[in-house]
């Protein structure tokens, strides 16, 4: 038996190919996750791909958030798609003549989606900022960034609390990332699929079904978006048919309102209002979505008020959050036989013990780098270095051995998905440095 070469050796032929993969997924002023499979600017992906970028070239990574930011709307919503004028209209659906963006009061004259997606942006900006200063104050980058990040934050925090909670929530399982996870399952499951004959996909020309959500997914996908998109992109409890208060969006939040606060005295403005937010964002995550028992975060249903008890990444997730009271608690979950902290890798999107886990359906078992990124992260910052950095080189040797695939198996680390994905390589060249 032959053993199986490395497709990628050593630590600086990985950064030379990462560099390339994000070369040649660089279009006029932002990267394209993958190049068919999803041929325009992704909201969360520039914030990973900036990441990455800013060992790159900071000025490149500055000018991903900067392009992302320019397609913001006036009520302060960044878009989960900026379209690509020159990419043919039918080469990603729903498009451009979907989400009719550009007939809608207040959105920008470039065409974007009319949905959002997690901010992991305040912090991306931060990290972009710190990378190289020198590059970010000649290009005026934290003042043009700083009070768009503050309008996209007030969007989400008032306009997207649908509770009263002090939370935001998500109104379409694209907003969450985590598009098919088993937790949207019962909130999904009281929304009627449009019919498939009413729409074509494009992603099937590119990734195969099994890995894929399912025709009824996309049923269910497309009827929340038609609605949204047909109420004006007004948002209240009655308007959305799913609304969820989700732990990694709201610990999003948190940490990008402590971003928030080095920005505002690195700009000389004060940070105390940014650091109020984050400890109510803290509280209120905590006291909501936390369970005790469980030891890991739940997303509540918005119209139920219930708990989704699903163990999903995305409960972890909190552990980016500076100060967050249950870190320790967190760290046992993920210690646990759902994550396998030790042994699987990258992190699994979902309880390897649950009887309907699927190592290699997206976000249904999968590990992801993004995730896997973010509780590195987490452990850095409450203090569990060796557990952050176990992680980090076995992050590293997958991604040696299957190349930048989108997900990978967390036991065998097989790649699935699209191959040559954009925050794969960025965060490949992060965890390099
Ligand atoms: C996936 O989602 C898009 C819809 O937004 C899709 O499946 O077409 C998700 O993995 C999401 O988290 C990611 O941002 C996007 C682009 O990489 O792809």
């Amino acid at each position: 038996c032959v053993a199986r070469r490395p497709l990628l050796e050593p630590a600086d032929a990985l950064d030379r190919a990462a560099r390339r993969v994000l070369a040649t997924n660089w279009r006029r002023h932002a990267t394209v996750p993958a190049a068919r499979l999803y041929p325009h600017q992704w909201s969360w992906d520039s914030a990973f791909i900036a990441i990455g970028l800013r060992h790159l070239s900071p000025a490149r990574a500055q000018r991903e958030l900067e392009s992302l930011f320019g397609a913001q709307w006036r009520d302060g919503r960044v878009p989960h798609i900026v379209f690509e004028p020159h990419v043919p209209a039918d080469a990603y659906f729903p498009g451009p003549s979907f989400w009719r963006s550009t007939a809608t009061p207040g959105a920008p004259a470039v065409a974007t989606s009319g949905i959002v997606q997690p901010p992991a942006h305040a912090l991306a900006v931060w990290l972009t900022y710190r990378a190289d200063p020198a590059t970010a104050r000649a290009r005026g980058f934290l003042p043009r960034l700083y009070p768009r990040l503050i309008a996209w934050h007030r969007y989400l925090t008032t306009r997207r609390d649908l509770t009263g909670s002090g939370l935001m929530s998500v109104v379409h399982p694209w907003e969450s990332g985590m598009d098919n996870s088993p937790a949207w399952d019962a909130p999904l499951s009281r929304v009627t699929p449009v019919p498939p004959g009413e729409f074509t996909r494009r992603d099937l020309d590119h990734a195969a079904a099994a890995e894929r959500p399912t025709d009824a997914d996309y049923g269910r996908y497309v009827r929340l978006a038609r609605d949204y998109r047909d109420a004006g992109y007004a948002d209240s409890l009655r308007g959305h048919g799913f609304a969820v208060e989700d732990p990694l969006c709201n610990a999003l939040l948190a940490a990008g309102e402590h971003a928030l606060a080095s920005m505002a005295t690195e700009l000389g403005r004060d940070p105390q209002p940014h650091r109020a937010a984050a400890a109510r964002l803290t509280d209120a995550l905590t006291a909501t979505l936390y369970d005790p028992a469980a030891g890991i975060f739940f997303p509540r249903d918005a119209h139920t008020g219930g708990h989704i008890r699903s163990y999903s990444v995305g409960g972890l997730m909190p552990l980016i959050v500076p100060g967050l009271p249950v870190a320790a608690e967190l760290v046992e979950t993920a210690l646990g036989d759902r994550f396998r902290l030790r042994e699987a890798c990258p992190v699994p999107s979902y309880d390897l013990s649950a009887g309907d886990h699927d190592p290699s359906l997206y976000w249904r078992g999968p590990g992801w780098v993004n995730t896997s990124w973010l509780l590195w992260h987490g452990l850095r910052l409450h203090g569990e270095a060796s557990l952050a950095d176990d992680l980090r080189q076995r992050l590293l040797g997958r991604v040696r051995d299957a190349g930048f695939r989108e997900y990978l198996d967390p036991m065998t680390g097989t790649g699935h998905g699209a191959d040559e994905f954009s925050w794969t390589a960025a965060l490949v060249l992060d965890l390099i440095r």
